[in-house]
Formats: C-alpha cells, structure tokens, sequence
C-alpha cells in the first residue's frame, strides 16, 4: 500500500484527494476555512499548511498525497505561518462578535480561541463595506468576508447560478455580484447554500424572528405555525442529539411552551400536494409521450432557477403550490370564521429548514387580498435560538401531539424532506397495488439514496412503464434537463430539489456535513417506518378536507402558475 510520514507516524492511503485528508485520517483537526469537504479545492486560506521534509510549507488541501512523503503539520515555522494569517484576516474583520448572527458558530472566532489571539498586531485599513438587505433570503455582509471562496464554489459550481463572483484584485478584492449589483437584482435563486457554507457572518440567513416574537406577545394574534418535515431530523443537533433522530414531539412541545396558538405539522400539506400532483401525472400519461415531463414544484429555489434560466420550462412544472403554501391558504381558511368572532387576527408562521422559502412566502402568488397566506418563514436555527432564549430544557422535554384538526400526516409527507422522496410520495399513490409488498418494491426502486441524480423506471400497468428522474442540487438539474432538451434522454417525472440532498441540507439546518446529512435522510426513512399512514390517500383528514372546504375551491386554495 502507499503511504506517507505525517508527524512520524504512517498514515495509508488510496484515493484520498489531497494531503488534508490524510492528517485528518491521522486524527489530527487542521485549523482551515477553506477546506469544506463537500467542495472542489481552493487551496485560498493557507491555514491548512504543512512542512515537508525540505522545510518547504506547503498548502495541504491543494497537495496530492505523495507516496513515501514526510510531512509535519506542527513546528514553529508553521505555528508562527498560521498565526499571522490569523492576525491579518482578523485586522481586516469586524470584530463586534458579541452582536454578531454568527457568535458562537463563527470559524475564524472559534480559530481565533484555539490559537489563544489576546491581540492584533496590525491596524484595520479596509473600508467599512454597506450591507446588502436586498434578498429575502440572505443578507451579505462583505465587511465579515475573509475570501475563502466556499460560496462562490458553492454558487457556481454545485448550483450553477452564478450569482456571486470574485472582484477585483490583490487587497481590493472582494466576493461580489457582477458589477456590485444588489443580490436581489442577480439571478440568485435564494437556496442558501453559499450561506450554509459560509464559516463567518459574510452570508446569513435572513432572520425574522424579531415579528414572530412581536405576534406572540400580541394578544389581538393567533400564531398559528407548521413544522417542515426536514426540520425533525437536524434540530436535535443543536442540543447535543444525533443528526437524524426524530424530535418532532419536542418540537411541538417547545412551541407550545414559546406560546404559539396552534401547531401543525407540514406533512400535512405534502399529503395534499401529492393528492395534487398525482392527478397531474396521470393526466399527463394519459395524454401520451411528451418531450418535457412534468416536473416538481415543491422547492422555491428550484422554482425561481426555472425562472431565470429555463423559461421554456415553465409550462411543465407542476401547478402544485408547495405543501407549505397549500397549507398556509388552508391554515388560513380554516380560521377565518373563528378569527372574526373572537375578533382575533391569525398570524401564520412556518418553520423551515430552507431559506428560499422566506423568499416564496413573499412571492405576490401566495398573497390573497394583499395578505400572505404565510406570514412569516423561520429557520431550524432561528426556532433553536428561541427555545435557547427563553431557556427550555429541550434534551428533557417530553414529545407531545399536533394540534386538531390538522393532527394527522401520512409517513409519504415526512419523507418530503430528502431527495427522492417527493417522487416516492407520488409513486406510492400512482401504483395501483397497494399491498406491503408494492410498497417494499417501491422502496427498492432506486429513489433512496443521497446520490444528486437518480434514474428509474417504473410499471404502472402492464405495458406501461414511467421513467422517473430525481436531482438534487442545481448543477446536476442543469445536466439532466441538458439531456431533455437535446432529446438524449427522455423522463415522464422529474423531482428537482435546489439543496444537494434535499431539505435536510437546506440553508436553515444547523451547519452539516456528509456524515450529519446521511444521518437525517435515514432519520427521515425511520419517521416513514414507524408512520402508521403510509399514502396520502389513507390520511382520513384529506377526505374531511376534499369533502368540506376544498369541494369546489381546490385550484384557487392549492394551485398556482408561474407562467407570467
Ligand atoms: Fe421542504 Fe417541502 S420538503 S420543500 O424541503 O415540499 O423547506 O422539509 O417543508 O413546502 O413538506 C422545505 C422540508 C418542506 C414544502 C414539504
Ligand atoms: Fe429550500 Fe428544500 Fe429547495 Fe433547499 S431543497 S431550497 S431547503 S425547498
């Protein structure tokens, strides 16, 4: 086997990508902010440094690993390197940490304890740069930026958008949108992914938490809120849980304790969507071979991708408006009457793990009257700052139910949140056979899975087979409809989810890795399992629903057309 010498000790290797994986296979955490495992190689912030046995330094996250190579990553030529990087970027860096969105999970503040930095010895020369508020979504902080470069990647390469870029040169530059335009003005398409990799507060998430506080201590205000289902599996993570264990009844516990009115659960309105969307594939196999398929419509960040770079797309995404919005209109309906009476106002709030859907909460096409069927978005990490703030014990905390008369969701809502599962939904309601064993082969089709694109091929009846494409991650969206379009390839469903993985990797999920995201995506398996309901069609709640006040009104409550 080919090996190299880390710090005296022998350390195998195969096909790991570059040095820094071996030290981190020889137990040993370099201090990077570049470095995001998930992402191509930079090699921009050179914290990452070793010394070979020349006394050369080099960047080890840029460096194949050699065979026979000896290196050191702790000498004092190394330890001096790193700590005066640390120094300059943090001259150049605001340093109001108490009052920072990112206090407490900031990499350069978190480097900057590890390396015990008391001073800095260099003046702060860089201008201070404005804030850009512009988005929905994210709000960019270039002043925090330290250039490691993990957005832009993030932006161009896995998402394929392009919204921000490198500026400039030397000590001018920055991370930007072309010609300093505002993020709202470029085709951004509010996934928040450059956010979620961002190791300072140079891009957050937008918080709204400050208006959902005001509508809870307001007596005149009913808070009515859902819960997503991706956010079950992350938001333990956050009071010392394993990724993918499924908090749901602490969460509902939680928000009853923060003095929410009403609490529901998303999945509700996946069943919803699902006995939308399933209607539109039949017709739309009925209605015979097509060179588009009907696409999905779940994902806002998706959507707004459509938007602006595949126009010509937009007539085959499904009418469907997300289980979130489908719901808000129902959330809203259905207190309509009871509002006016006790002379209360609802005030209706969702809690995400996604930022895109701030974005899609405000979009005109979900306001009726000038009001928004959902007022207000909040993130996993936003409901974890408030159950932190007024200091429930939620490791303790005993689960409890959703409230009536939405309470009940099929397991087919819950997996929503991971790629592939939207489609599984739909499967499980398409197939006739609805046996055990139908929904055992469905499992097994080749939905599941954390892969970014998926193929697979269905029989519905007997000489009819539906071929089915699942991506996640923009980039890998872009090739397949690639293939479409040229004819190379041709699909009758096609699930596109912006974030890779799905919601359980959306923005508003608590910092993750490979490791935390496969953990959520069985998590959201489990939740299927121990479901009592398996298809949308045997929640008895959606027969209340289409027979009472969905009966005539199911376009105006539950679709929506982009095609403007
Ligand atoms: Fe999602 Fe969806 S799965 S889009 O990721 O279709 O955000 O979790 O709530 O609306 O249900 C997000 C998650 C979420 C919607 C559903
Ligand atoms: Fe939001 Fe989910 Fe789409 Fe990501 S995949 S942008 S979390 S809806």
């Amino acid at each position: 086997a080919k090996y190299m010498i880390i710090d005296g000790n022998r350390v195998e290797f195969n096909d790991e990508p570059n040095i820094l994986a071996l030290v981190r296979k020889a137990g040993i955490d370099l201090p990077t902010f570049c470095y995001y495992s998930d992402l191509s190689i930079y090699g921009a912030c050179r914290m990452c440094v070793v010394e070979d046995q020349w006394g050369g330094i080099i960047a080890s996250c840029s460096t194949p690993p050699k065979d026979k190579m000896e290196v050191k990553t702790n000498t004092p030529k190394l330890h001096q390197h790193r700590k005066m990087i640390l120094e300059l970027l943090l001259a150049a860096h605001c340093r109001d940490c108490t009052v920072c969105d990112k206090n407490g999970k900031c990499r350069l503040q978190e480097l900057a304890h590890r390396f015990g930095i008391k001073s800095v010895r260099f003046e702060n020369k860089t201008e201070e740069m404005e804030l850009d508020t512009s988005s929905a979504s994210i709000i960019r902080d270039p002043g925090k930026c330290i250039l490691c470069g993990d957005c832009v990647r993030m932006c161009n390469e896995i998402q394929n958008v392009g919204a921000i870029d490198f500026a400039h040169r030397g000590a001018k530059m920055i991370v930007s949108p072309a010609f300093n335009k505002k993020i709202a003005e470029t085709n951004c398409v509010n996934c928040g992914q450059c956010a979620a990799v961002c190791p300072t507060a140079a891009i957050t998430v937008k918080s709204d938490l400050k208006d959902v506080w005001k509508a809870i201590y307001n007596p005149k205000k009913r808070v009515v809120v859902q819960v997503a289902p991706a956010v079950r599996v992350a938001l333990g993570e956050e009071f010392h849980m394993k990724a993918g264990e499924n908090v749901i009844g602490k969460i509902v516990a939680a928000l009853r304790r923060l003095g929410f009115d009403a609490i529901f659960d998303t999945s509700v309105g996946a069943d919803l969507t699902i006995m939308e969307e399933s209607k539109e594939l039949l017709k739309k196999l009925e209605a015979g071979e097509n060179k588009y398929p009907l696409f999905t419509s779940c994902c806002p960040g998706w959507i707004r991708y459509a938007e602006t770079k595949h126009k010509e797309l937009l007539p085959y995404i499904s009418t469907c408006k997300s289980p979130m919005e489908m719901f808000g209109a129902v959330i809203k309906e259905h207190f309509k009457g009871l509002d006016s009476t006790e002379g209360v106002e609802t005030v209706s709030v969702a809690i995400m793990p996604c930022s895109a859907k701030k974005y899609e909460a405000s979009r005109e096409e979900f306001k009726r009257n000038d009001i928004p069927d959902v007022d207000y978005v909040i993130t996993t990490i936003e409901l974890v700052k408030m159950i932190k703030e007024i200091g429930i014990q939620f490791e303790e905390i005993e689960p409890e139910a959703p409230d009536m008369p939405f309470s009940l969701y099929s397991g087919a809502g819950v997996i929503f949140g991971v790629t592939g599962g939207v489609t599984e939904a739909a499967v499980r309601r398409v197939v006739a056979d609805k046996s055990p064993k139908a929904l055992k082969d469905i499992e097994f089709l080749g939905l599941r899975g954390m892969e970014g694109v998926k193929v697979c091929e269905l029989q519905v009846e007997e000489n009819s087979i539906v071929r089915i494409g699942v991506v996640s991650g923009l980039a890998n969206a872009e090739a397949l409809i690639e293939k479409i379009e040229s004819g190379e390839e041709h699909f009758d469903f096609v699930e596109v989810m912006a974030c890779p993985g799905g919601c359980i990797a959306g923005a508003g999920q608590p910092f993750s890795h490979k490791e935390e995201k496969n953990a959520r995506a069985l998590g959201m398996y489990k939740a299927d399992k121990v479901s009592q309901i398996k298809r949308c069609e045997e929640n008895p709640l959606m027969l209340s629903l289409y027979n009472g006040m969905l009966k005539h009104r199911t376009h105006e409550l539950l679709h929506v057309s982009y095609r403007k």
